[in-house]
């Protein structure tokens, strides 16, 4: 084996919610933010939904045991937070709950592990209508959200995520409106920010203060800024990147603070910086069991004149693209993980996402050979390993995504799944990546000439 990893790394499948459940309005479910966004017309590409998704809700035990026969040893999911408190905070949903136990029966009976992410972008409605993430209640809502959720699960879930990517949730929630709620307003989204980091605290003490078994963590979005060219002003356009989509969350997490250049920037451009209250910073900064990372692509940054408040544009320069437009620049991810490991302390991380859109095609003997798919992984895992071997302390890697399933504003039109799903018949085909990654993760790593027969 060229790329062997150490015994104990955790190879993965990820999902969330709102992207694979469907059942949107079965068992007393609520309607959340994605609901509402998704059934204005025109918000979504060609109006697509989540109302059935990958129907998940009903079809789980067929997918859980797909799972298990391409032996993944971990299956990453969310909870919908609007089947749990369907109309308001004071009483649970015991059908959504009972859900969320047939599903991790169904994982246990397989010796699967649970990693549950329990804020995954769908946000009750209830909770919106007051303000939603800008309204600092929200910290409370959610950390009694959590503690319902890790009371009655503690000790059979392997690891639990506070929440997914904060980063797209305030900025295309808040500021560009392009994902749910869709509002547009800068420093809005830096509010939400801060009352997102200060939930994901907030969780992290009670898990503490309650001393409940297992771990606990974040997951962030991440990626290097890159200048587009060596003039002066684009490598300024990609600190202002960095600081804008990097620091802003590494910094308050591991450091305890915002980052100075970058809250220099925004008051120097009129952002109202979000309100921290006393006590703040140091909720924010407590010690996690592990950084879950996100890593898709690299970003090259170019001064824009005119685009208010940070003054950039990006580009891919002449890298590969995914059907998505994503650059593929796998050693950016070997280049991420180790500039967390020597900047911030050495955090034991996670790649808790890594995948790729690509338009499959179906052959007419049904199979769906995803070679791309199967370039792209192979590449990042590659970065992975080499990230351990420089001395990164990196303790799993989880494919994006199980199962083609909603992939927000886009709809159907980005497929990253292991496995194809029929959108007619929601029929599951296992494509040649699937197959792929099973024998990486009983090889547990790869070759060269890893190739499939
Ligand atoms: O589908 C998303 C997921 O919900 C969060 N991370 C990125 C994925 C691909 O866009």
């Amino acid at each position: 084996m060229d790329y062997q990893f150490k015994e104990d790394f955790q190879w993965g499948v990820a999902t969330a919610a709102y992207q694979i459940e469907g059942a949107w309005r079965e068992d007393g479910k609520g309607e959340n933010i994605w609901d509402r966004f998704c059934h204005i017309p025109g918000n979504i590409a060609e109006n697509a939904d989540g109302d059935v998704a990958c129907d998940f809700y009903h079809r789980y035990q067929e997918d859980i045991e797909m799972i298990h026969k391409l032996g993944i040893p971990v299956f990453r999911f969310s909870i919908g937070w609007a089947r749990i408190y369907p109309d308001g905070p004071d009483k649970v949903n015991e059908k959504g709950m009972a859900f969320y136990e047939k599903v991790i029966e169904e994982l246990e009976k397989y010796q699967i592990k649970p990693v549950i992410t329990l804020y995954h972008w769908d946000m009750p409605q209830w909770l919106q209508d007051i303000g939603g993430w800008t309204n600092r209640e929200s910290i409370r809502y959610f950390t009694e959200f959590c503690e319902t959720m890790i009371q009655r699960f503690e000790g059979r879930v392997d690891k639990w995520i506070t929440i997914n990517e904060p980063w797209v949730c305030a900025f295309n929630g808040h500021y560009w409106g392009d994902f749910a709620p869709g509002l547009r307003d800068f420093s809005a989204a830096l509010q939400t920010v801060h009352h997102m980091l200060c939930a994901h605290g907030s969780v992290v003490r009670l898990f503490r203060d309650k001393q409940y078994r297992g771990e606990i963590g974040i997951v962030l979005n991440l990626c290097p800024k890159d200048p587009a060219s060596e003039k002066e002003e684009d490598r300024e356009a990609a600190r202002i990147d960095d600081g804008f989509s990097n620091r802003w969350f590494l910094d308050p997490l591991f450091k305890g603070t915002y980052p100075e250049d970058m809250i220099e920037w925004y008051t120097g451009h009129q952002v109202v910086m979000p309100a921290v209250r006393e006590g703040d910073m140091e909720l924010i900064s407590q010690s996690i069991d592990f950084l879950g990372i996100n890593y898709y692509y690299v970003e090259f940054a170019k001064k824009c004149e005119g685009r208010w408040p940070l003054y950039f544009d990006t580009t891919t320069k002449d890298y590969p693209i995914t059907a998505y437009g994503w650059a593929i620049v796998e050693e950016g991810l070997t280049r991420l993980l180790m500039r967390i490991h020597r900047e911030y302390g050495q955090p034991r991380l996670i790649v808790t996402e890594n995948g790729a859109s690509f338009a499959d095609v179906i052959e007419e003997d049904g199979n769906i050979n995803d070679d791309r798919r199967i370039d792209y992984l192979k590449r990042h895992i590659k970065a992975c390993h080499k990230a351990i071997e420089q001395g990164a302390d990196l303790a799993g890697y989880y494919v994006w995504s199980l199962l083609d399933n909603f992939e927000w504003s886009t709809g159907y039109q980005n497929s990253f799944g292991l496995i194809h799903v029929d959108r007619r018949t929601l029929d599951r085909t296992v494509k040649k990546s699937g197959y792929w990654y099973g024998k990486v993760v009983s090889g547990n790593g790869l070759t060269d000439e890893d190739k499939m027969g």
